[in-house]
């Protein structure tokens, strides 16, 4: 059909020419053409709005606890709200048109793109005849400026990369579900809560924060852990962190805390690393961040996995249910796995031989069908409880101790989804702390209340324009209904005239959702009239920095502090201004006396006065150790799934128990590798041949939790003859993971210089020797030593080995 017909055949024409769109009659009843009838529409649906009802609800107090669900009145016909009468002119592009309501849908599917079977086509979707050459003015002439199909691919790689975000850029990200326990609704009308088994889609993103997004992912840092609840009232960010507090008080801080951390302006280095000048002036100058600095230089600042840390909505939030009520919460995620970590000089190899040492681990535990899990807690405690406490709910340097509010299960997240495309998902998603769904809201946490602002604005620019929550995967799966218009790459096209309300010729819609929409708890900002100033300042609780930087260091055990010490001994000693040096540990003096002292006389220097407090009146704490703050509190229920275990094998070896091991190391959920070094096969002294899975040179011990030596003596002299197999046993020795050492290769112990028992005498609990006959009898106690992560017994500072 020609175009001229196919519009022909759906339009119908007015019998008297065209109408206007500049003026009406004044009472337009004719109907004999579709301008003239739609005319007539609108004005019976303007006219039954003689004025805004509405009006009178938008003053007065009540009417502010109780806003009003605005009024709308019912279309004449589905075309009265039409933005043109050729809407039902529809072709293959344009589609029917939508006489329903009808939103973006903000499901994935439709966004998603899948090539197979399809031939090279250009974004105009024109088919492109030759990838190889691009046009040329004979075979050795110039390239033609004609050329589109050239110039389109390179223009469009030139502008290939995004702004990375200015914290937290380095981040990997995965889909999953969130299902709820039992109801909340006593205590919160969110819908993720509102019933028993009820499973809201999520996005979650892991991140570090001063990287950037090229850096390594074990650097010591905090990890972000933000979580988009694409619920049925719109989407949830829960933008956390793995640490439960902050470094800074106010917002207004956080430009300079981020500037003191990342490279240095001169010479942009460090990269992803606190460890200089600028960051130490800075915290040693804002003794707020004490408590902080003990979680960072904390062994929570390395975690072994993403799967394997607990994450914090960390500002003190409300919960608020169907009838206004509200009660004070803090979010808690705990790992399935427990919560284990890495050690530092770990931490520092897997930079170097694997840098996407957590994107890969969380990406193959997805694929595997190992699907990490979390368990979402609640601490709810009211605005009255928290008056008591000796520090300050809304000051986000505090936790409130589990032990003096106990955490209580709501429900659990399951990431089971790794995501199609890294840049359409990971990178593009924007989260922000402003979106809430009705039930979650917020308290007075002035950290908070500027994250809202900064949140948005930041995507403003990282994604180009106002449109962002457009973007697939920030778009809600609940439809959005509103007048916000245009902006650079607009996608929604809204149906009709009206962009704006209240307005009678849209039938009134969209309109305002009253009690069913969001409204903010109204908090009383004074009792009993007390004047209010506007003022800069911090309320008085908020001058004491030390109390909880001193219950978390009496929290963590032995080996746990002296990994702290460890930290803060590395960091400053690479600070190059003694000063700063000092008045860090005249700040830590005010921690721990023990933790200075240490610190002190390995930093080469005399012991400073401690730092005058900025309170003289510092409160009593109502607890002075918690076992829950310990790494060690959370050991996790899974056993040794998913931990790595190296297999050293070379020809000549006994090949038996090696097979047993990998059966039986499989079969309790561990993954294992077998490593050689070269690829290829080996052949054990019965003749069976062993492939090899990675090199000692590609695949070092660092990314192993475990490792197997084999029996045979020609295997044994073959592995010690590589240099690789000596460093591997070393670092397996030294970062306390359990050793398999199977009869001769006792020999690459004694090669290594590792001693069979511990300094003290005593046995050590993850150092297995065992001739190769009684190897069927040993692999338990193998896989159980594998469960305990590490064994601590053998950490030394300095190292043994
Ligand atoms: Fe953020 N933070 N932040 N932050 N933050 C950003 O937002 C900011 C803070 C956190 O995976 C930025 O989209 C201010 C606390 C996470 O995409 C930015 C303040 C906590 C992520 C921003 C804070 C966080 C961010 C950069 C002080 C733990 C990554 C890009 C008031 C509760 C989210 C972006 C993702 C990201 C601002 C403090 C967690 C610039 C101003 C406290 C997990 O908007």
């Amino acid at each position: 059909m020609s175009l001229e017909k196919f519009v022909k055949s759906k339009v119908k024409h007015s019998p008297s020419g065209s109408g206007t769109t500049s003026s009406g009659p004044s009472h337009p009843t004719d109907s004999r053409t579709a301008m003239s009838q739609h005319a007539a529409e609108q004005e019976s649906l303007a006219g039954v709005v003689k004025f805004n009802s509405d009006k009178a609800g938008e003053y007065g107090y009540e009417h502010a606890l109780v806003p009003q669900e605005g009024t709308s009145s019912d279309m004449p016909s589905p075309q009265t709200g039409a933005s043109t009468l050729t809407e039902g002119n529809d072709s293959p592009k344009t589609g029917v048109p939508a006489l329903q309501p009808a939103a973006l849908d903000g499901a994935l599917t439709a966004k998603r793109v899948n090539d197979a079977g399809q031939t090279l086509t250009t974004n105009q979707g024109v088919g492109v005849a030759d990838n190889q050459n691009s046009l040329k003015a004979g075979l050795r002439g110039p390239t033609l400026l004609e050329d589109f199909i050239l110039r389109e691919k390179i223009t469009h790689f030139d502008h290939e990369r995004i702004p990375e975000r200015i914290v937290h850029a380095r981040g990997s990200g995965a889909h999953g579900v969130f299902e709820c326990y039992e109801p909340l609704t006593k205590l919160t009308k969110a819908a993720p809560f509102a019933e028993k088994g009820k499973v809201t889609p999520v996005f979650v993103r892991f991140s570090t924060v001063a990287g950037e997004r090229g850096s390594a992912d074990t650097a010591r840092d905090v990890r972000g852990f933000a979580v988009k609840f694409y619920t049925d009232e719109g989407n949830w960010d829960l933008v956390g962190n793995n640490m439960p507090v902050f470094f800074i008080q106010d917002a207004i801080k956080f430009p300079d805390l981020i500037h003191a951390a990342k490279p240095e302006p001169n010479n942009a280095i460090p990269q992803a690393a606190t460890a200089h000048d600028t960051f130490w002036d800075f915290a040693s100058l804002m003794p707020e961040s004490t408590h902080m600095l003990m979680w960072i230089m904390s062994d929570r600042a390395i975690p072994r996995s993403l799967r394997m840390m607990q994450g914090f909505g960390v500002h003190t939030f409300r919960l608020v249910n169907a009838d206004g009520v509200s009660v004070f919460c803090k979010f808690h995620w705990k790992p399935r796995l427990g919560t284990h970590s890495l050690v530092w000089d770990e931490a520092v190899k897997i930079a170097g031989c694997d840098p996407d040492f957590h994107r890969r681990d969380l990406w193959e535990s997805i694929e595997s069908g190992n699907y990490p899990e979390w368990e979402l807690g609640v601490q709810i405690f009211t605005e009255e409880q928290a008056e008591q406490f000796s520090f300050d709910v809304l000051d986000a340097t505090k936790l409130v101790p589990e032990e003096m509010v106990p955490v209580t299960p709501v429900g659990r997240m399951t990431l089971n989804r790794n995501p199609d495309n890294f840049f359409a998902e990971t990178e593009q998603v924007a989260f922000c702390t402003a979106h809430v769904v009705p039930g979650i809201d917020f308290s007075n946490d002035p950290l908070l209340i500027g994250r809202h602002h900064s949140y948005l604005d930041t995507q403003i620019s990282r994604l180009g324009g106002p449109n962002f929550h457009e973007l697939p995967i920030n778009a809600p799966l609940a439809p959005v209904h509103n007048n916000q218009r245009d902006g650079l790459h607009r996608q929604a096209i809204p149906r009709g005239r009206v962009s704006y309300e209240p307005n009678s010729l849209g039938g009134g819609c969209p309109f305002q959702a009253g009690m069913k929409g969001f409204v903010s708890f109204p908090k009383a900002i004074a009792e009993n009239n007390e004047p209010i100033d506007k003022v800069r300042g911090k309320p008085d609780k908020f001058a004491e920095h030390y109390n909880q930087a001193t219950l978390f260091f009496n929290s963590q055990t032995p080996v746990e502090q002296a990994h702290i010490i460890g930290a803060f001994r590395f960091e400053l000693s690479k600070v190059t201004v003694p000063a700063i040096r000092e008045r860090m540990v005249s700040g830590l003096r005010n921690v721990s006396e023990d933790l200075a002292t240490v610190l002190a006389r390995s930093l080469g220097l005399y012991l400073p006065d401690a730092m005058p407090r900025a309170t003289e009146t510092v409160p009593s704490p109502e607890i002075n150790s918690a076992s829950s703050l310990s790494l060690m509190a959370s050991p996790g229920e899974a056993g040794i799934a998913t931990r790595k275990v190296a297999i050293l094998v070379a020809d000549g070896m006994q090949g038996a128990p090696i097979a047993k091991a990998v059966e039986a190391l499989t079969e309790a959920g561990a993954v294992t590798r077998l490593l050689s070094t070269r690829l290829g096969f080996v052949t054990d002294a019965d003749g069976t041949r062993f492939e090899i899975d990675a090199t000692l040179e590609n695949t070092p011990a660092v990314l192993f939790d475990a490792l197997v030596l084999p029996d045979g003596a020609d295997a044994v002299e073959a592995l010690s003859r590589d240099g690789h197999t000596l460093e591997f046993l070393k670092d397996q020795y030294r970062h306390c993971k359990s050793i398999w050492v199977l009869g001769e290769s006792s020999k690459l112990l004694q090669k290594a210089g590792i001693f069979e028992v511990l300094p003290t005498g005593e046995p050590d609990p993850g150092l297995f020797l065992t001739p190769a006959a009684a190897a069927e009898k040993a692999m338990s106690k193998f896989i159980a030593a594998i469960g305990k992560h590490r064994h601590l017994q053998r950490d030394n500072d300095p190292p043994l080995i």
